[in-house]
């Protein structure tokens, strides 16, 4: 350990000032203390490079690398003769292509093992909720009536399957798209065909030398968006609850609290719910409890990490550690005997700092392997031999623990788990589930409008504050919160995801929370239960009232403290599918440019799609979100439906509750 102690910035850095999570601060101290380095060290001494962060440079031939000057965009072009929106364009779509595989390969992941489950071919899993193989059969239009069960898995399986493969025609859920959405889509050629061919075709045409206007790559940038949010996104999101079940509102400790000294501790991180639920059947085991038991320990402890944690959090009420930004904190307790990782989002620097802990890290998916992390391979026709073998492993390591144990004494409880099925039964009841009650509210102006808040943290900003902030002033202003992923774990923390937290709305917000006896914030899941949003906003329009396509209604979307190429696939999704979006942090473009004016401003004023926004600040965010809410009630003519005089912005701001 003591050789890193090198690489950790000389001058004292507040670590209040890094991050609010009083945990992953503890936690960060304990990490100095003992000559641990993390992410956030790194990002202290990681100059992020300027001409990066600008997108103004491209290096996708070996007559550059180019570096363009962001202060003079046009003062200069690539050796080919690329100008800054093309090297833009290109960069923004290959972030995007990026994301949007990664959404989708998980995706085809979870319709591989449905397949597999459902030809028999493997028996360890089963269709656990058959009205929502139902439900998802008929929206694409499989006749349910009177049919087996596997019969209707077969086809919905075989629909399903061109969500990735389809050469030619429309993915399969466009058919949930509302219909004045699709015009649009249709009429730019932008409704998505197979998630490969669209990802194949975005990284053909931003090779050097193919697509060389914005325009036409950002119109195909779209396409392969959408073929993620409404394709491989969606299929996760469907398959994942027909397999485990679509999550209800249970009540849930989050924060690294969750860890118990005398127990067994083996968190699960990463976004696949298949190991995660073979390592939730591995840790009910009687043989396995007993020999946790037999090493001294009370007994096994399994909790969740980022995406996978919130899903199995959600649906089985398993304890949440933190988010992406806690991982290698959580750690740091030396309370972890095994952390388990699948993909996405696994920073490999948790090996290095599982190694100065002596616990084990361990990959379990083909796709990802980590130097100095051991692999023990996942496959669903025997998942228990992974699980079971991981779990052996941590109760060996709990035998000879033998470093101090500082579990930061922390755990928030909220309720989780508000899926699109059960926020229609739950305002319109057992017998007429429907989302009237909303659209009412929004109409009579109790509810002004919807914001989804989601995605990653960044060491680059204040670890959750940006989050906390943004979220509590939009339910000020009356604006619901709907949230996935860190996001909602860093909302979690911070006490809002309970019916109490009404007291911190505004008056229409808390008045429709109190009568539901819901959370102002609702959390929905995991990032690719994103597409629950896209759902939910399609429910807003059928309902009627609010305007004929996702672009009418009063909702806006944000990612506050975004890290990853998957959080641009999500945005630009919201984005074509219509929804303002607004991230935080940095944005990988000039400002000023026809790019920028195009994302900024184009896409919506002239295609009628969504726009993209920025600003780092969450008081800003809040406010050019509820500007966009506004503005759409106005163009829907329920401005002045709202009973009460609304403060102005900065009397609010002022009004601070916590
Ligand atoms: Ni989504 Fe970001 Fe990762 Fe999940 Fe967390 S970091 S884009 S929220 S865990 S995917
Ligand atoms: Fe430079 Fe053009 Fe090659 Fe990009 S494609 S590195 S701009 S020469």
């Amino acid at each position: 350990m003591a050789e890193k102690k090198k690489t950790i910035p000389q001058k004292p850095v507040n670590i209040r000032d890094i991050t609010i999570c009083d945990a992953t601060a503890q936690m960060l101290e304990k990490a100095k203390r003992d000559g641990v380095e993390t992410a956030f060290d790194r990002a202290a001494t990681m100059k992020a490079c300027p001409i990066g962060a600008d997108s103004a440079c491209c290096k996708h031939c070996s007559m550059g690398p180019c570096r363009l000057n962001a202060k003079d965009p046009y003062g200069k072009v690539g050796v080919c003769g690329a100008t800054i929106d093309t090297i833009m364009a290109r960069n923004f779509a290959r972030m995007v292509a990026a994301g949007a595989a990664a959404h989708t390969d998980h995706g085809m992941a979870m319709l591989d093992l449905f397949r597999e489950v459902v030809s028999g071919h493997i028996k360890e899993y089963r269709i656990k909720d058959v009205q929502k193989l139902d439900m998802v059969a008929q929206s694409i239009g499989i006749e349910t009536e009177g049919r087996t069960t596997e019969d209707i898995a077969m086809d919905l399986y075989k629909e399903l399957e061109r969500t990735y493969t389809q050469v030619e025609g429309e993915i399969p859920f466009a058919k949930r798209v509302p219909e004045k959405t699709l015009e649009t889509w249709r009429k730019y050629d932008m409704v998505p065909r197979g998630a490969m061919r669209e990802i194949m075709e975005l990284m053909h045409r931003t090779h050097m030398g193919v697509d060389q206007h914005y325009e036409n790559i950002t119109r195909q940038c779209s396409r392969t968006a959408l073929a993620d949010g409404w394709g491989g996104s969606m299929v996760a999101t469907e398959i994942s609850d027909i397999l485990f079940g679509t999550p209800k509102p249970v009540a849930v400790e989050v924060n690294m609290g969750v860890l118990k000294e005398d127990m067994v501790n083996i968190v699960v991180h990463g976004h696949e719910p298949n190991m995660f639920e073979s390592m939730l059947v591995s840790v009910s085991e009687a043989s396995l409890i007993r020999a946790a038991k037999d090493a001294g320990a009370k007994g096994i402890n399994l909790c969740g990490m980022c995406c996978s944690g919130a899903e199995m959090m959600s649906r089985h009420g398993v304890p949440h550690a933190g988010n992406f930004m806690s991982t290698e904190a959580v750690i740091v307790t030396g309370a972890v005997d095994a952390m388990v990782v699948d993909v996405q989002c696994i920073k490999q620097g948790l090996s290095k700092v599982a190694q100065c802990y002596g616990t084990h890290l361990f990959t379990t998916n083909y796709r990802c392997h980590i130097e100095g992390a051991e692999h023990i391979a996942f496959h669903e026709d025997k998942p228990g031999e992974c699980t079971d073998e991981i779990v052996i492993r941590a109760i060996s390591r709990f035998k000879s623990r033998n470093k101090p144990i500082e579990i930061p004494n922390i755990r928030n409880i909220g309720v989780h788990g508000f899926s699109h099925e059960y926020i229609s039964y739950m305002l319109g009841g057992t017998f007429r589930a429907s989302y009237t009650p909303l659209n009412d509210n929004i109409i009579n102006g109790r509810i002004r409008g919807v914001a989804g808040v989601v995605g990653c943290t960044n060491p680059r900003v204040r670890h959750d504050w940006v989050h906390v902030e943004m979220v509590k002033e939009l339910i000020r202003n009356d604006v619901l919160v709907v949230q996935t992923g860190c996001s909602q774990i860093s909302l979690a923390k911070a006490g809002l995801m309970t019916p109490e937290a009404a007291h911190l709305a505004g008056p229409g917000l808390r008045e429709v929370c109190e009568t539901v006896g819901m959370p102002p914030v609702l959390g929905l899941g995991s990032c690719v239960d994103n597409s629950r949003i896209l759902i939910a906003c399609t429910a807003m329009v059928n309902e009627g009232g609010l305007g004929d396509s996702i672009a009418d209604l009063p909702v806006a979307g944000a990612a506050p403290e975004w890290m990853s190429e998957k959080a641009i696939s999500i945005g630009h999704y919201f984005v074509a599918s219509g929804v303002y979006t607004v991230f935080g942090v940095t944005f990988p473009i000039v400002e000023e440019t026809k790019f920028h004016k195009l994302l900024f401003n184009g896409l919506e004023e002239e295609y009628g799609l969504g726009k993209w926004g920025y600003t780092a600040d969450p008081y800003e965010m809040a406010r050019m979100m509820i500007e966009h809410i506004d503005k759409k009630r106005k163009a829907l003519g329920i401005d002045k439906t709202r009973e009460r005089v609304m403060m102005d912005f900065q009397d609010r701001r002022s009004l601070d509750v916590a």
